[in-house]
């Protein structure tokens, strides 16, 4: 699942904040925040620009591939199209596979959630959904005693799942019930306002000249004053309406099935090709946006600045609107290296991964490339020490992990306590290191620009700046590289911040040192970055 942050209402509904100005305010604010300097601009980016203006001014570097495997992108947006990568030994449209690499036409990427006659995988269930599913008629009614030893990990599988899924189902039914009343209040609200001012269009002046002493009417003008001072429209509370209604009828639906439309086997790795070339797919919104973040134009007198300043941008679409599956996720990455991909973007992830063996193969196969794989560490708030989200680089059953594998924060442009995200994940032991991951502006489809949260966003961070090493330090390794961004990230290590998970709370309680969050306790830091990798190289 990508990592969609939806917190504007998250905060409305669970604490009743005002959250959000005008958009064109913010976007002044948030624009390119994430590669300003600390001691310049007082902000905690990444020294992007420095690092361009003082040492990588009049220097040669090579093209990158990075592979995007994600929703798909917009290969159109006007900020990225010259930054696309085209296969070059394909022939475009002429349903053969010129290159020979097993994919027919795969001009720009290649897409795991379609097929060649145009239809596609947008929503899927989650895999708690899918486990709970697959088990129940065998294990619904079976005692833990009464359970063959071979069934064990199955069973126990199965009992968590089915916990899960009832949590969250119960959860998502009691989020539909108050979304819908706040869509309903709001609604209600609008027209009893429209109809008192007889105007269809009402302005903030139009609301506080209203006198009345009718308690419905007041109530409806107090609730039409908060959505109009918090900068909210009708269209997002209805995306929101949507997104809740999406839980319960596609990923928490046991009857829910898209998968057909393939043709495939999600549990076999059978090496029959699926898929289509298709590869921005119904909503490439989250890749889109992951994309511009590695590499729009820079200085192009558009959007944003992305960091990396000479790279080729891959789209894998292999992630739905719920669970990816891990057959995909393998081949994606596979594909990502066969085709020449440096370094992998992944900025998704899932509670379950039923058939985890056939990722830790790709991951492993990446390794012997010495692809670099970037993962988003989650936004759920939590320790993944304790709880892993997956793919995660610790092998089935086993205490190795992946030597190829950063897993990444978010972190926010506020120094001090609110250093890290809210809603990021960490991890001592699990998570390397944090990068900008809230309010970033980046693409929209259609040649438009929004701006988003999430570790989704902190991922592509590190996977630019892992690209702009590789760029102009090509001799660099994938350890290398990955040594290099630990070490010279901006050490906030003593810093006293608040442990991500207040979500739901005004009140913070908790505060740690930032080391406790990650390996390092760094924020990337690109200008340092580039200082190390020149010591390196020349050294070398
Ligand atoms: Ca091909
Ligand atoms: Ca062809
Ligand atoms: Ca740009």
């Amino acid at each position: 699942m990508v990592f969609r942050i939806l917190f504007l209402f998250s905060f409305i509904i669970s604490t009743g904040l005002v959250a959000q100005k005008a958009l064109d305010e913010a976007e002044q604010r948030l624009l390119n925040w994430h590669n300003k300097d600390l001691v310049t601009d007082s902000i905690p980016g990444m020294s992007t620009e420095k690092a361009y203006n003082e040492l990588l001014k009049g220097k040669k570097s090579n093209t990158v591939i990075v592979g995007i495997i994600d929703s798909g992108v917009d290969t159109d947006h006007e900020d990225i199209k010259d930054n696309i990568w085209v296969n070059s030994k394909e022939i475009a449209g002429n349903g053969v596979d010129d290159d020979k690499n097993g994919y027919i036409d795969d001009i720009n990427g290649w897409s795991f959630l379609s097929n060649t006659k145009d239809q596609c995988i947008d929503r899927e269930t989650l895999e708690m959904t899918r486990i709970y599913k697959k088990f129940a008629s065998r294990y619904e009614n079976m005692k833990a005693e009464d359970v063959k030893s071979t069934e064990k990990y199955d069973y126990e599988l199965y009992q968590k799942a089915k916990k899960e899924f009832i949590k969250k189902l119960s959860e998502a039914k009691s989020e539909e019930n108050s979304v819908k009343t706040f869509y309903n209040n709001f609604t209600t609200s609008d027209s009893l306002v429209k109809a008192y001012l007889k105007k269809d269009s009402v302005t903030l002046e139009d609301l506080n000249g209203i006198v009345t002493e009718d308690e419905k009417l007041k109530k409806a003008v107090k609730m039409q004053t908060f959505l109009k001072e918090s900068g909210m429209q009708k269209e997002e509370i209805k995306k929101y309406v949507d997104h809740v209604d999406d839980k319960l009828n596609y990923n928490l639906n046991v009857e829910f099935n898209p998968r057909t439309l393939l043709g495939d086997n999600p549990e076999v790795m059978d090496g029959k090709p699926y898929g289509s070339n298709d590869c921005q797919g119904p909503d490439p919104g989250h890749g889109t946006h992951v994309a511009g973040i590695v590499g729009a134009g820079r200085k192009n007198g558009k959007g944003l600045d992305g960091i990396a300043d000479n790279v080729k941008i891959m789209s894998v679409r292999a992630v739905p609107d719920g669970d990816e599956r891990d057959k995909d996720i393998a081949l994606a990455i596979r594909y990502a290296v066969d085709n020449g991909a440096s370094i992998i973007n992944m900025s998704f992830g899932k509670g379950f991964s039923p058939e985890k063996p056939l990722v830790d193969e790709a991951v492993k196969y990446a390794e012997t490339k010495g692809v670099l794989l970037i993962h988003a560490a989650g936004n759920d708030a939590q320790n993944t020490d304790k709880d892993p989200s997956f793919p995660s680089p610790y092998y089935y059953h086993s205490k190795t992990a992946a030597s190829n594998w950063m897993s990444i924060g978010a972190s926010t442009m506020q120094k001090g306590a609110m250093l890290p995200a809210f809603f990021s994940n960490y991890g001592r032991k699990t998570v390397d290191v944090f990068a900008p991951g809230h309010e970033i502006y980046s693409l929209k489809p259609g040649n438009l620009y929004e701006a988003n949260s999430g570790t989704s966003m902190a991922a592509p961070m590190v996977t630019g700046l892992a690209a702009l090493l590789k760029s102009y330090y090509p001799q660099l390794t994938c350890s290398q590289i990955i040594d290099i961004i630990m070490k010279s990230g901006t050490n906030f290590r003593s810093e006293k911040v608040n442990v991500p998970g207040s979500r739901k709370s005004k009140i913070v309680t908790k505060k740690v040192p930032f080391k406790k969050l990650s390996k390092t306790g760094k924020v990337i830091n690109v200008y340092q970055a580039v200082k190390m990798a020149e010591q390196i190289t020349t050294r070398q």
